[in-house]
């Protein structure tokens, strides 16, 4: 499953909070993370795992995910 969020990120230490955050998921892949365009995406293999739960674990670390 192909995921792409918008998140409010302002600055690197927000990239780095959220790869972090994401880097916890099993079997994610292709993390990319532009801060300029704001945009998060990725890649889960793990049928188990939904869009809504990645969306909800950048949400818990402080971000609004949209
Ligand atoms: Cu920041």
């Amino acid at each position: 499953m192909e995921f792409e969020f918008n998140v409010n990120m302002t600055c690197e230490h927000c990239v780095n909070a959220v790869k972090e955050a994401l880097q916890t998921i099993d079997n994610i892949s292709e993390i990319e993370i532009n801060l300029e365009k704001k945009t998060v995406k990725g890649i889960v293999t793990d049928k188990n795992t939904s869009a809504d739960q990645i969306k909800k674990i950048i949400e818990d670390i402080g971000f609004d995910v949209t």
